[in-house]
């Protein structure tokens, strides 16, 4: 139970009574609730969650959505992540990088403290100490922290993305090492959001293990586990330590019940590349007897080398997802629909909701939106009845509405995703959305062109400069948020670990986009067929077919690609499976100019670029 801080100071009990025995991170505790001027502390787990939820049905701050579901509005100007108010800080200047906005984080620092400084007055600040790894796991001291958050649907969030309780910290063998967290979350009606007054920062302090994020309680910015953790702070431990890769990955298990093999996949998609439904897909009908795939995790992957097989295995750190629910269907996506079922305990964000039935409703969900508009509010709570007529089209959920719901919900979840080792990489793959050129799968087999590839993955933009002349927004591996040191550095330690293991992953870039230039219709059926061209990699990798060479990589021929039962067009198959020399000629003078942005590129990464240049060349004449 909470208590209230009086000024003597009642603190030692509370942690006491929560059984919070670690002397670290009571002081830390300390110092903050003294710092943020908290009125109340408040050690939270996951066995809390049912008192905080009836606590927070009780404030209004969440409504009921139907039996074990839930529903909350965030601010309507703190609705997304801000990369802008983003920044990693150290010591050190030289790891500043293209992509990490670095500060020094002796200028940051005091700007942090002065706006979290008696900024949780009158609050409570949530105590929540996790783990981002299954335990056990041989990554676990990487893992380890504790967010203190002034908003308890943080705390909500928090328990259903990560594992959460004193366990996690109580018996360190290092009690000093965790990753301090810290969210306040100020008063968001005059942070100047957007404008050049803006107050919000959200600072990695990745030489110090320390978050402090002020300024939004938007899940990307305050659920400091997930990104600023699983992401940000590892990708800079895994480097500083030389251990390990911290990617924004999804990651998955296909196993053929013929022959009881299984394989596992990971990689990276810049956001709109239907990652979250690539990973939570199902086998086609027509295969779904011969093949099941298993979900691991929609969002994170880190990588190490196994030093007892010499493979690369890959943890999903995150005990939940936090999707977007905008176009999340039947037929995109079944298996998301059933991980927000009754009884999931599932919170949604700034979807549309209904006052009357707890029924909520988002873009895409049916083909149209429910036709009786009683009770029905947008994101921001206007009544849908209501509106004007200027305003009648607008949508009714927020673009970057979310449902936040644990693994265990997700139907398809590995029958191993607690395994601490984690499971064995067969290959990685990157895919963004480009309407022309990518094919629909190109293996690579050489680690050096696969880190390239990864480098050099962009998306076109996907708003109103969406196809613009096929221009990526470069997103190297899908990090591009969330690099925290300098790019050179980080393909060097991506040539480092996986050069490191024995076993290797074959690379693949994927592409479900593609567009005909004429009619505008995708090419290829996407979805659980995306299955197919995977399928074919594995078959590659394991030597059963050979596909086709071609400057960019391997290609199947249509004969190796498992078909039965799709609906494709043979020209738009031929379309997907070929390569248009002159456009990627095009795109290699895109990529010279992106990577040149890069100080420090391993010599390898260069010479992989101008082996593929050279041979679209050799092509081309
Ligand atoms: C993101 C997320 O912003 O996963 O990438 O929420
Ligand atoms: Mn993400």
């Amino acid at each position: 139970m909470a208590h209230p801080l009086d000024p003597a100071g009642d603190l030692q009990t509370v942690l006491d009574d929560a059984g919070l025995k670690n002397a670290s991170v009571r002081e830390y505790v300390r110092h903050w609730a003294e710092l943020t001027g908290a009125q109340r502390v408040e050690v939270v787990g996951a066995a809390d969650d049912p008192r905080l939820i009836e606590e927070s049905l009780a404030a209004g701050e969440i409504r009921p959505a139907g039996a074990g579901r839930y529903y909350a509005r965030s601010y309507v100007k703190d609705t997304a992540r801000s990369e802008e108010r983003t920044i990693v800080a150290t010591a050190n200047p030289a790891d500043a990088g293209v992509y990490n906005n670095w500060h020094p984080s002796s200028k940051m620092r005091p700007l942090l403290e002065e706006r979290m400084r008696g900024a949780s007055a009158g609050k409570t600040m949530y105590v929540v100490p996790y783990l981002m790894a299954p335990p056990g796991s041989p990554l676990e001291p990487y893992a380890v922290g504790v967010e203190l958050t002034d908003h308890r649907t943080v705390a909500l969030h928090m328990i259903r993305m990560a594992r959460c309780g004193v366990e996690h910290v109580n018996d360190l063998s290092e009690p000093d090492k965790f990753v301090r967290g810290v969210h306040v979350t100020g008063d968001l009606e005059n942070l100047g959001q957007g404008t050049p007054e803006d107050q919000r920062y959200f600072v990695t302090f990745a030489d110090e293990r320390t978050i402090l994020h002020f300024g939004s309680s938007y899940g990307g910015n305050a659920l400091l586990g997930k990104i600023a953790h699983g992401l940000r702070q590892a990708s800079y431990d895994g480097w500083a330590s030389g251990e390990f890769l911290a990617e924004q990955f999804m990651l998955i298990g296909i196993t053929d019940k013929q022959t009881g093999r299984t394989w596992h996949i990971c990689g990276g998609f810049p956001s709109a590349s239907g990652k979250t439904n690539l990973a939570m897909m199902l086998a086609p009908d027509s295969l779904g007897d011969r093949y099941h795939v298993e979900f691991y995790g929609d969002d994170i992957a880190w990588l190490r080398v196994d030093p007892e097989d010499g493979k690369i295995y890959a943890i999903n750190p995150e005990f939940g997802v936090f999707g977007v629910a905008k176009d999340t269907n039947e037929v995109t996506n079944p298996t998301a629909l059933g991980s927000v079922a009754r009884g999931t305990g599932v919170l949604f964000t700034n979807v549309a909701y209904n006052d009357n039935t707890g029924d909520v409703w988002w873009e895409g969900r049916t083909p149209k939106p429910p036709a009786d508009l009683a009770g029905w509010r947008d994101w921001t709570g206007e009544l849908i009845s209501e509106r004007s007529a200027v305003d009648k089209d607008k949508p009714w959920a927020h673009p970057n509405s979310r449902f936040t719901t644990s693994l265990r919900n997700v139907p398809n979840i590995a029958r191993d995703f607690e395994n601490p080792k984690g499971v064995p990489i067969d290959a990685i793959i990157f895919g963004g959305r480009t309407r022309d050129r990518e094919p629909l799968i190109r293996a690579i087999t050489d680690l050096a062109e696969g880190v390239y590839d990864g480098l050099t993955l962009g998306a076109e933009a996907t708003f109103a400069a969406e196809g613009v002349d096929g221009q990526l927004r470069y997103d190297p591996m899908s990090m591009r948020p969330f690099m925290s040191y300098p790019e050179g550095a980080y393909a060097a330690h991506w040539l480092a670990i996986i050069g490191a293991a024995t076993v290797k992953p074959i690379f693949a870039h994927v592409n479900w986009f593609q567009r005909d230039p004429d009619g505008g219709h995708f090419l290829w059926p996407g979805y659980r067929d995306n299955l197919r061209p995977l399928l074919w990699l594995l078959k590659l990798k394991d030597g059963e077919v050979e596909g086709r060479s071609t400057p960019v990589g391997i290609v199947p021929t249509e004969e190796e690609l498992d078909l039965r039962g799709v609906n494709i067009r043979p020209e738009d198959l031929q379309k997907v499976l070929s390569i248009d020399t002159a456009r990627w000629t095009v795109e290699m003078a895109r990529r010279e100019q992106h990577l040149a942005k890069f100080d420090g590129l391993p010599p390898e990464i260069w010479a992989a670029h101008r082996r593929v240049a050279e041979a679209l060349a050799a092509e081309a004449d």
